[in-house]
């Protein structure tokens, strides 16, 4: 028997801006964004509990389908832990840097001075594994979530803003195939590892390659 679920709205409150104000508001904030870099060069220098659960509550704060949350965090700063992931990381794409990606795509990545060494994943104080939960157990029925890999991106959206805004940086990683995340950090069925993010302070004389974002003509089509 199905339960009809109630809704209970309740007023939304946040200021609004208009005019000069709302421009110079978008326009600081772009400029702001657009400084985000994905790093590989982090200091070992230590990031708080306290800074990464508020971190990881922003992102938590995203849109989802039906309101789901469909995502779990995992937080990890336990040397052990971020050594086993780190050695399964790197036999991993040992494998991919040597046969498993193709020419195009080693030639795509060459400006970005990857191979398969991944130190900084011991390096940092955090690694963040998202997670994303494909269905919920509930009275032992299986109840699918909805559109989980849109919800988990946007999540992973927050979460990178929320880093930025902190003046901290961080790295989008997918160590291929990730399948290796669930076992070390013992995630059950329903879960699966969405992205790896290790997080911390950017090393002293960090260095980024040197990449152009493309222009609004490239990415927005308006119909007007
Ligand atoms: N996962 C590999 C390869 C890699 C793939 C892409 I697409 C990148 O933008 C960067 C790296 C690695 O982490 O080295």
């Amino acid at each position: 028997m199905s339960v009809t679920k109630k809704s209970l709205f309740i007023p939304y409150r946040n200021p609004t801006y208009e005019g000069k104000a709302l421009l110079q508001r978008v326009e600081e904030f772009y400029q702001f964004m657009n400084r985000r870099r994905s790093l590989r060069m982090f200091s070992d220098k230590s990031v708080s509990k306290e800074v990464i659960q508020n971190i990881i509550m922003t992102a938590s704060s995203a849109p989802s389908g039906a309101n789901k949350q469909p995502w779990t965090f995992c937080a990890i700063s336990s040397p052990e832990v971020k050594a086993k992931i780190r050695q399964a990381a790197e036999a991993e794409e040992y494998t991919n840097y040597h046969g498993r990606m193709s020419d195009t795509w080693l030639d795509d990545l060459k400006g970005f001075g990857t191979d398969e060494h991944k130190p900084f994943l011991e390096i940092v104080p955090w690694l963040i594994v998202v997670c994303k939960r494909a269905y919920e157990e509930e009275d032992g029925e299986k109840k699918n979530n909805y559109y989980v890999n849109e919800s988990v991106g946007i999540a992973t959206g927050f979460l990178l803003t929320a880093i930025h805004q902190a003046g901290l940086v961080a790295l989008t990683h997918t160590p291929s195939p990730m399948n290796f995340l669930t076992k070390v950090l013992n995630r059950p069925a329903n879960e699966r590892p969405f992205l790896l993010i290790p997080v911390g302070y950017p090393a002293e004389n960090a260095k980024v390659p040197k990449t152009q974002r493309k222009p609004p003509e490239d990415v927005i089509i308006y119909y007007e």
